[in-house]
């Protein structure tokens, strides 16, 4: 019982946060962007733990019409932002920006997540708390560049290494 009186608090506080987006989200939910052909779905930033200085937005892309290429990602909310993609190497799990951009292909989910491809925040400005929100700005080589807005999601484990 108090179990569920707590998760409509939860709930009642999320949605209280999602009636206060900034403008620029449209009509669509903050996660969601199209430029041009290109669709963006599913975008969160991790939230960051304590004084951790970096942080990662991971997303869905698909394109409904030619493939494109997501080329470069910009944010207010961190002093450095690169394309990374996650390898195991030699046991270890190493990332390395993406040389040419993420490739985006039709018929096919380009899919940014914990240990693969992702879009590296470097140097937050501020911490990023679950429940906020940041700007991403997102260039892609045929469709243009489209301002988003990306929800902040659970701190998650995956992520925690180093440069
Ligand atoms: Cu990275």
């Amino acid at each position: 019982m108090i179990r569920t009186i707590l998760s409509g608090a939860v709930l009642a506080a999320s949605l209280a946060v999602a009636s206060t987006l900034p403008a620029g989200a449209h009509d669509m939910e903050p996660g969601m962007a199209h430029a041009g052909d290109v669709m963006i779905h599913g975008a969160v930033a991790r939230a960051t733990i304590g004084p951790a200085p970096n942080s990662a937005v991971f997303m869905t892309l698909t394109t409904e019409g030619e493939a494109d290429r997501l080329v470069a990602a910009s944010t207010p909310a961190a002093r450095m932002v690169e394309l990374h993609e996650s390898k195991m190497a030699d046991g270890v799990m190493q990332m390395s920006p993406v040389e040419g951009g993420i490739a985006i292909e039709p018929g096919t989910e380009t899919v940014l997540k914990p240990g693969g491809l992702h879009i590296m925040l470097m140097g937050v400005t501020a911490p990023l708390e679950e429940g906020g929100t940041i700007p991403l700005t997102l260039t892609f080589e045929k469709a243009g560049t489209v301002e988003m807005v990306v929800p902040i999601g659970k701190a998650t484990a995956g992520h925690g290494h180093s440069h």
